[in-house]
C-alpha cells in the first residue's frame, strides 16, 4: 500500500514509517520539524540526539534495504501538500501532524494560537487535499482518549446512543477536555465528521491513551533509529517521566492527590493499531472511532509499579505527591470501552514487571544524558 505519514519525524511518526516499511509498503513521511523546533524553544530536548529525518531514512535505508520517501514541509502550505498527495496517490494517509503537548498549549497566548492554527490548518488541509487528489484514500487520524475528559459515566467507543422524549438518535459521544491541545483534537474529530456526512470520506479516529516505551523491533537495530523519548515537563508522558526519574534519583512527581486514571499502550501496540486500522479500512461516508489503549492506571498505580521494579533491580526509587500543575480531578470514576482493535486483532504488550525492568534498563544507559533541569513542571494551567 502507498502510506503517507504526516508528522513522520515524532516519536509516533518514524517508528510507524520503519515498521510499515519493514512490512514493504512504499512510505512516505513529510514533516516541518515543529517539535524540534519547540522543544528547542522549552529546553525540552529528548534523551537520546536524533538525525535528521532525510538522515534516518538514509541509514533506515542502509540497514533495511528499504527506501522511505522524505518531503520536508509544513502541512499547513496547502500548496505543497496538494503536490505530495497529487504525486504520491496514498491509498492511506496517517495523520500525526499535530503539536501533541497538553502543557505547551496552556503556556501562553502564542503556544496556544501556534497549537489551534497547526492542529487545525493540518487537520483542514488533509481533508481537502485527499478531496481534491485522492478521494479514496483513508485517513487515519490520531485523535486522543483525552477528548472524552472524565466524565462520571461509562465511555462508549466514540458514539452514545440518546433516547429523549421517546425518540432514539446516534450521537459522537460527549467530549470535554482539559487542555487546549485536546479541544484541538476534539474539534479535529468534528471537522472529520463532517465532511465524512457531506463528502464521504473515509475516516478511522484512533482515541488514543498516553503511550510509553522506547523499543520497537527496527528502531532496536541501530542506535541511530532511536526514538523522541522525552521525560521533561512539556513532551514527556507520565510513564516516560517516571522511568528517567527513577534512574536518575528524583522522586516520582505524582501530581495531587495521583488518583488521575488513563488507558495506557506501550509504543508497540501504537504500531500495531495503526496497522491494524490500516488493513481493515472503513467504507466511504463512515467514521469509526477506536478507543486505543491496553490497560488502565491510576498515578499512583504507576509510580509503585515503577517504585517496586526499580528498587528490585537496585535504584533508590522514591514517589511524592507535588502541587499538580493541571486542572483535572485527582479522583474520579474511569471506565472507557476498548473493544475495536482487539476485534481488529490486537495482541497487546501489556505493562509487567518484566517490561518495565527492560525500560529502566534501557534509560540507565543513558543515565548521564539526563538534564534534571527539565523534570519539575514549569507550566501551570492558571
Ligand atoms: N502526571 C503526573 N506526573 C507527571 C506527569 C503527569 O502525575 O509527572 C499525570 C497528569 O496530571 C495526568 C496523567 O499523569 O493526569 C497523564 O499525563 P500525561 O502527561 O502522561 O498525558 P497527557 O498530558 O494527557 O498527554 C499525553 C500526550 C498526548 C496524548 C495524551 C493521551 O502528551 O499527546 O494525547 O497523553 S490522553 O491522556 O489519554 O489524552
Amino acid at each position: 500500500m502507498r502510506v503517507l505519514i504526516l508528522g513522520g519525524d515524532g516519536y509516533l511518526g518514524w517508528p510507524t514509517a520503519m515498521t510499515l516499511s519493514a512490512k514493504g509498503h512504499e512510505v512516505c513521511v513529510m514533516d516541518n520539524y515543529l517539535r524540534r523546533l519547540i522543544a528547542q524553544e522549552t529546553s525540552s530536548e529528548a534523551l537520546m540526539p536524533a538525525p535528521n529525518l532525510s538522515d534516518r531514512a538514509a541509514i533506515w535505508k542502509s540497514l533495511s534495504g528499504e527506501a522511505v520517501r522524505v518531503v520536508i514541509g509544513d502541512c499547513k502550505d496547502y500548496r505543497l501538500l496538494s503536490e505530495v498527495f497529487r504525486d504520491f496517490q496514498p491509498e492511506t494517509v496517517i495523520h500525526y501532524a499535530e503539536q501533541p503537548s497538553g502543557p505547551y498549549s496552556m503556556i501562553d497566548f502564542d503556544a496556544a494560537k501556534r497549537t489551534l492554527d497547526n492542529n487545525l490548518g493540518v487537520t483542514f488541509n488533509v481533508i481537502w487535499a485527499v478531496m481534491e487528489h485522492a478521494p479514496d484514500c483513508h485517513i487515519i487520524k490520531l485523535g486522543t482518549m483525552g477528548e472524552y475528559g472524565t466524565p462520571s459515566i461509562d465511555i462508549e467507543e466514540g458514539w452514545l446512543d440518546v433516547e429523549h422524549n421517546g425518540r432514539k438518535h446516534t450521537f459522537l459521544y460527549p467530549r470535554q477536555a482539559s487542555t487546549l491541545y485536546h479541544t484541538t483534537k476534539v474539534l479535529d474529530t468534528d471537522l472529520l465528521w463532517f465532511y465524512v456526512r457531506l463528502y464521504g470520506l473515509r475516516v478511522t479516529d484512533l482515541m488514543q491513551g498516553p503511550v510509553y516505551g522506547l523499543s520497537t523491533d527496527e528502531a532496536d537495530r541501530d542506535e541511530r533509529l532511536l526514538l523522541n523519548f522525552h521525560y521533561d515537563d512539556i513532551f514527556g508522558t507520565v510513564v516516560n517521566r517516571f522511568l528517567v526519574q527513577a534512574v536518575a534519583d528524583i522522586p516520582l512527581t505524582v501530581y495531587g492527590k495521583g488518583g488521575q486514571i488513563r488507558g495506557y499502550l506501550n509504543l508497540k501496540d501504537t504500531l500495531q493499531c495503526v496497522e491494524l486500522a490500516m488493513n481493515n479500512p472503513v467504507e466511504k461516508g463512515n467514521l469509526r472511532i477506536l478507543n486505543q489503549f491496553t490497560e488502565r492506571f491510576s498515578v499512583n498505580e504507576l509510580a509503585d509499579k515503577i517504585q517496586r521494579v526499580g528498587n528490585d533491580m537496585g535504584l533508590n526509587v522514591q514517589a511524592k505527591s507535588i502541587e499538580n500543575p493541571r486542572k483535572e480531578q485527582e479522583e474520579h470514576y474511569y471506565n472507557p470501552k476498548h473493544h475495536g482493535l482487539l476485534e481488529l486483532g490486537l495482541k497487546p504488550h501489556y505493562m509487567t514487571d518484566e517490561v518495565v525492568a527492560q525500560m529502566l534498563e534501557q534509560v540507565i544507559r543513558y543515565k548521564d544524558r539526563i538534564d534534571t533541569r527539565k523534570i519539575m513542571p514549569r507550566v501551570r494551567w492558571s
